[in-house]
């Protein structure tokens, strides 16, 4: 199959090397938060002749001839994305989740204006007022964190925070926290204050989808999102508004922070959003977080802490320190990795490592739900964890868990065995 296909026989170093990543993601267990497998489907999608089109502009207002197909496409993505999260408006160009903060942020906020958004340290997002992000270069940041007893969001402080620096925008959202945010909280203080209330469901968006989790389109005046983690559809960004908000996104995305749409990609939004309005869909999101209340709970049994007390939708975080106070997540992700379980080290809150080590990993369940893992697969998973944690200095030990490892991937294959990694021309 592989020495038949065009790209095979144009690039085999390239081919190769799609190839034998194919083969990393079905060899290992894959627990990275944000990662989920595409359907062969949206890889057509994302695969077409879409790709050939300049379209600078919206449907019906282009600055090229010929769009007239693109306009169809990128009105069924923004309809099929209204109708799904019940939103007035949706723009589907943002190139990636960072881009669909940036034009959120400028399309109701100035340089040098303040906003309230959580730290990056303690759940929070780069694009959320990081210093080394252009929002912490280009705004005034004034930044919540968690409550040091609850490891929760206390918006006690996130109130007192806005009443005190009186924000143009309050960010709610996060890329590494386990809890439901209280949307109806976050809009009162955000009228309050004046303040325009920007959700980020960047990690969430697949549940939210799907009814595993509420969903902050009634209360937020601009919902940001990426399109390729829990949604499963296509590597890409995402912004929902009020009609009060319309103009002024459209506008910060192109022209202010973007050029040409990328049709190939809005076309798999498309799909992704057809699907996620399924019954198949919404099952598959409750499963995910199932999923991620028995590996947690598996995990906590077995002597783990869990930052924030557990976990409510599809992530959580592990403290290491309660397994050995010597186990640093750089060391375990990298011995996890070895031994055929793909996840990341990830800051715990007021985590005394530098981020680079930190003291905590990040485990997340949409990849291994999507690869037909179910309660019992979380509970052998969540064993076999703690295990080789455990016992990292004894290769006696290690050696038999790997094979366990390697069969339970191997039982619950993301592509079948001969899958190339990229579809096929017939
Ligand atoms: N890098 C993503 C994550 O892993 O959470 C967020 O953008």
């Amino acid at each position: 199959m592989t020495d038949m296909s065009p790209l095979a026989e144009a690039d085999p170093t390239l081919a190769g090397l799609i190839t034998k990543d194919a083969q990393r993601q079905r060899a290992k267990i894959q627990l990275i938060a944000s990662e989920n497998f595409v359907s062969t489907a949206m890889m057509q999608a994302t695969g077409s002749v879409l790709a050939n089109k300049y379209s600078e502009g919206y449907p019906g207002r282009r600055y090229y001839e010929g769009c007239e197909v693109v306009d169809e496409v990128e009105t069924l993505a923004i309809e099929r994305a209204k109708a799904l999260f019940g939103s007035d408006h949706a723009n589907v160009q943002p190139h990636s989740g960072s881009q669909a903060n940036m034009a959120a942020y400028f399309a109701v906020a100035e340089h040098g204006d303040t906003i309230l958004g959580m730290r990056l340290d303690q759940g929070g997002h780069l694009t959320h007022g990081s210093p080394v992000s252009f929002s912490g270069k280009m705004f005034n940041i004034v930044a919540y964190g968690l409550d040091s007893e609850t490891e929760q969001v206390n918006m006690d402080e996130v109130r007192r925070l806005a009443i005190e620096h009186k924000p143009r925008v309050i960010v709610a959202g996060y890329s590494s926290y386990s809890k439901i945010l209280d949307w109806a909280a976050f809009r009162s203080v955000a009228d309050e204050v004046d303040a325009v209330l920007l959700v980020d469901i960047a990690h969430i968006i697949g549940l939210v989808a799907g009814g595993a989790h509420p969903s902050p389109v009634p209360y937020a005046d601009i919902v940001t999102a990426t399109t390729h983690k829990a949604l499963r559809g296509p590597r890409g960004g995402l912004i929902l508004c009020t009609e009060e908000y319309a103009k002024a996104v459209d506008k910060a995305v192109f022209p202010f922070s973007q050029g040409g749409a990328i049709n190939h990609q809005i076309a798999g939004k498309a799909l992704c959003f057809l699907q996620a309005g399924t019954p198949e869909f919404s099952a598959y999101a409750h499963q995910i977080v199932r999923n991620a209340s028995v590996l947690a709970d598996t995990m906590t049994s077995l002597g783990a802490r869990i930052v924030s007390g557990g976990t409510e939708n599809h992530m959580f975080l592990v403290d290491l320190r309660s397994i050995d106070e010597e186990l640093t997540g750089k060391e375990a992700a990298t011995l996890l990795d070895d031994m055929g379980i793909t996840l990341n080290r990830n800051a715990i809150p007021f985590d005394p490592r530098s981020p680079f080590i930190t003291s905590g990993i990040r485990i997340g369940t949409p990849a291994v739900t999507t690869a037909g893992m179910r309660q019992e697969q979380m509970v052998t998973l969540g064993t076999l964890i703690i295990e080789i944690l455990k016992h990292r200095d004894d290769a006696g030990v290690l050696e038999p868990l790997r094979d366990h490892v390697r069969e339970l991937a191997d039982a619950f294959p993301a592509y079948p065995a001969d899958f190339d990694g990229y579809v096929a021309v017939s």
